[in-house]
């Protein structure tokens, strides 16, 4: 049939970056189950971080291998792996012309704040590998498969804590007189936040100059740890980080609750964040690869469902773990960020909404199940990776080695 539009039919085949990790390995399968033809590409540094550090997923997770052979097995359905680093665009463009994907949706990068801010060389990595790596994809996408839509992980630390209300990629301001709508200001604060900044600029240049289809999913915090298809069989299982440099606010809670360490709340604690569940996360993605951007459209969507300080997080995990029997205890560390701890915070999210996303809000029984979850596997954790071990203020160029 003659296709009359410029509008791909439905996309099929999908090339998910970054899809050994946390959320791409959960998106991965998900979009396998849901239909789509799915490849993943991944260089598995993250794995090597983890050595580099001494530091471990909480959950034993099978080699990507491996779990892509439980998939099959399990379901009859093959995803194909490429294992490469999408900064070296000779394998990336292989990739590419091999595959031929409808669509790209890329978590590749380094995606730690605080990796980024243990020293120079780990700084510059971070900026290079994520900068360059996403250049990449764009040049492979204008030069092999211009209609692919890029669907591109941001991040709401983008945007920063302004005294306004945050609004979804864009604002319309009257200056002078005149009234346009612009790029909505970014004030990262870390050199991984900086990063995604530059992402975003590069991508809204390119759908301009050559028309680029994208969307920007500026994330929230994710929690949480099953989704329908990881837990189909402990081989898919994912990983879940607790310690100092990748684990995240409220997956450490809960595993800083189930081994009996205080809760470490970084400074007064009023820090201010949108948080969403895995299994939104999953959600979204699929949303926005079901209705692609339009050629030189730049989408930017808002991707959380609820806002939290981390006080108001540090309660919830308390409550929840006293149902349980735990004794939970709060420390204030000394903050080890740089960063307002007590701001005002009211960022807009309904454009998922608007295309379908039924959040999983944050619940009783989610925290319930989290905490079961992380006290399963609690003599796995090391309860000396913890506590923060990198400081913004004390950065140098000197190459650090942590040693917890
Ligand atoms: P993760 O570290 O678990 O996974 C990232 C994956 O990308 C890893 O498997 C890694 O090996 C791979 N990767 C990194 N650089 C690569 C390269 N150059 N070439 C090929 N593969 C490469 O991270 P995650 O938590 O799953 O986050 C995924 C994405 O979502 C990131 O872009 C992150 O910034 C974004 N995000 C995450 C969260 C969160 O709370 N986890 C929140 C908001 C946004
Ligand atoms: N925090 C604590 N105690 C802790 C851990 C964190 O008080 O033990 C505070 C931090 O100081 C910060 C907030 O909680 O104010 C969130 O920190 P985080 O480590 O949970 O999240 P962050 O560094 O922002 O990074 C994570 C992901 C990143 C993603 C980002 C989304 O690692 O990839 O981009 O969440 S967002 O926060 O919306 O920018």
């Amino acid at each position: 049939t003659l296709q009359t539009s410029n509008e791909p039919s439905k996309p099929q085949r999908v090339m998910v970056i970054g899809g050994d990790g946390y959320c791409g390995w959960a998106t991965a399968l998900h979009l396998s189950n849901r239909g789509y033809e799915v490849a993943i590409v991944d260089s598995l540094i993250r794995r090597l971080f983890d050595h580099q550090l001494g530091i471990d997923s909480l959950t034993p997770i099978s080699s990507i291998q491996n779990r892509l052979r439980c998939w099959k097995s399990l379901t009859g359905k093959s995803i194909e792996l490429y294992i490469g680093d999408i900064c070296d665009f000779e394998f990336l463009s292989e990739t590419f012309q091999s595959f031929e994907p409808d669509a790209v949706v890329h978590f590749g990068e380094q995606r730690s704040a605080p990796y980024s801010m243990i020293d120079r060389s780990r700084a510059v990595f971070t900026q290079n590998n994520n900068v360059i790596g996403t250049l990449n994809v764009l040049f492979a996408i204008k030069e092999f498969r211009e209609q692919c839509h890029l669907v591109k992980l941001g991040t709401m630390g983008e945007y920063g804590t302004p005294n306004i209300d945050i609004e979804e990629g864009y604002i319309t301001i009257t200056h002078n007189g005149r009234t346009d709508t612009l790029p909505y200001p970014k004030q990262a604060s870390s050199f991984y936040h900086l990063s995604k900044v530059h992402d975003s600029n590069n991508i809204a240049f390119t759908c301009k100059a050559w028309g680029i289809r994208a969307t920007d999913l500026n994330q929230g915090v994710v929690y949480g740890m099953r989704t329908d298809e990881t837990e189909m069989h402990e081989e898919l299982c994912n990983r879940f980080d607790y310690d100092g440099v990748f684990g995240t606010a409220l997956n450490r809670f809960c595993v800083q609750a189930a081994v009996g360490h205080p809760l470490t709340v970084y400074g007064k604690g009023g820090q201010t964040r949108g948080y969403l569940d895995i299994r939104d996360t999953v959600q979204c993605v699929e949303l926005a690869i079901a209705k692609p951007a339009q050629p030189g459209e730049f989408r930017v969507f808002n991707q959380f469902t609820e806002q939290f300080s981390v006080n108001e997080l540090a309660t919830l995990v308390t409550k929840a773990g006293e149902k349980l029997g735990l004794n939970v205890q709060t420390i204030h560390v000394p903050n080890p960020r740089v960063e307002a701890e007590e701001h005002y915070y009211n960022a807009k999210h309904t454009k998922l909404v608007e295309l379908g996303l039924e959040p999983h809000l944050l619940s009783d029984s989610l925290l319930d199940s989290l905490l079961n979850y992380t006290i399963k596997h609690k003599d796995r954790v090391d309860t000396k990776q913890i506590m923060p071990s990198v400081s913004w203020r004390k950065i140098g160029v000197k190459p650090r080695t942590i040693t917890a």
